[in-house]
């Protein structure tokens, strides 16, 4: 199953890969920072024909269109495009995410940036995995450790606590980096590129794959409260390396 999602992922990202004319086809979804381009619309429809057709028992969750009531033990949760900003301003850095989750848990991950060809798969109990080759996360403190982070541009009513925690780590790390797409902040981590990811709310394309990949890879992720993720749901993340998981004390009263 694993290998047939990664081979569905890899021409879903060549279309992307090769889009052309993007900025011309963008649509803001409500707010300037929430964008949606045809290129979404497209591979979401060629991820959801061809995903439905390996598992066509299974609800879809995609982040584009309707998203109708999940009512089956399997379901595939999907973002087309992660990273969407970027990939208008043609940043060259956005990502395909698939999980196929039963009974909310998810079962299979797969988060691909075509533009790297940076390739990430992990299936529970199997371990995660880079172009093939098995991941971990590092073993770097908090001190030595980079901080990634969204900015909660979704949720402004949150950017008070956003940044008084973005202080309390930059305090405690070694710097800060800032991506935007959550799905490759979260394999970042399992592969030992970063230490440290949160954000204050995310939906569930946005880090379904990427929680598997981070945990099969030694990783730790839990809501901001220290409660479990909801995959199927909205979350808090605080995603870390397995040294740095008490760095959750020190925002989470923030
Ligand atoms: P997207 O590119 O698929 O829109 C940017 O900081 C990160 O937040 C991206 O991974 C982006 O996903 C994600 N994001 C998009 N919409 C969001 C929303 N409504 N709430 C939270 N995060 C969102
Ligand atoms: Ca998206």
């Amino acid at each position: 199953m694993l290998h047939k999602i990664v081979r569905i992922v890899e021409q879903a990202g060549e279309m992307i890969r090769c889009a052309h004319d993007v900025e011309r086809d963008t649509v803001e979804k409500g707010t300037p920072s929430d964008l949606v381009t045809k290129y979404d619309v497209a591979v979401q429809n060629f991820l959801h024909r061809e995903l439905m057709a390996l598992r066509s028992d299974a609800d879809f969750l995609g982040e584009e269109g309707e998203h109708a009531q999940l009512t089956q033990p399997w379901v595939w949760v999907v973002d087309p495009i992660d990273g969407t900003a970027n990939f208008v301003r043609n940043m060259g850095y956005s990502n395909i995410s698939v999980a196929l989750v039963h009974n909310g848990a998810v079962e299979y991950a797969v988060v691909y940036n075509p533009f790297r060809g940076d390739m990430f798969a992990a299936q529970r109990g199997k371990g995660a995995t880079l172009n093939g080759k098995p991941i971990r996360v590092s073993d770097y403190d908090a001190a030595h450790g980079l901080v990634l982070c969204g900015s909660t541009l979704y949720d402004r009513d949150l950017s008070d606590r956003h940044f008084a925690m973005m202080r309390a780590l930059y305090d405690r790390c070694a710097d800060f980096r800032r991506f935007a797409a959550a799905a490759l902040d979260l394999c970042h981590i399992a592969c030992g590129r970063a230490e440290i990811y949160f954000e204050c709310r995310l939906r569930p394309w946005d880090f379904a794959a990427g929680s598997l990949i981070l945990t099969e890879a030694g990783g730790y992720v839990v809501q901001l409260d220290g409660s479990p993720l909801d995959v199927l749901g909205n979350s808090s993340i605080f995603a870390t390396n397995a040294v740095c998981r008490d760095e959750l004390e020190a925002v989470r009263g923030l």
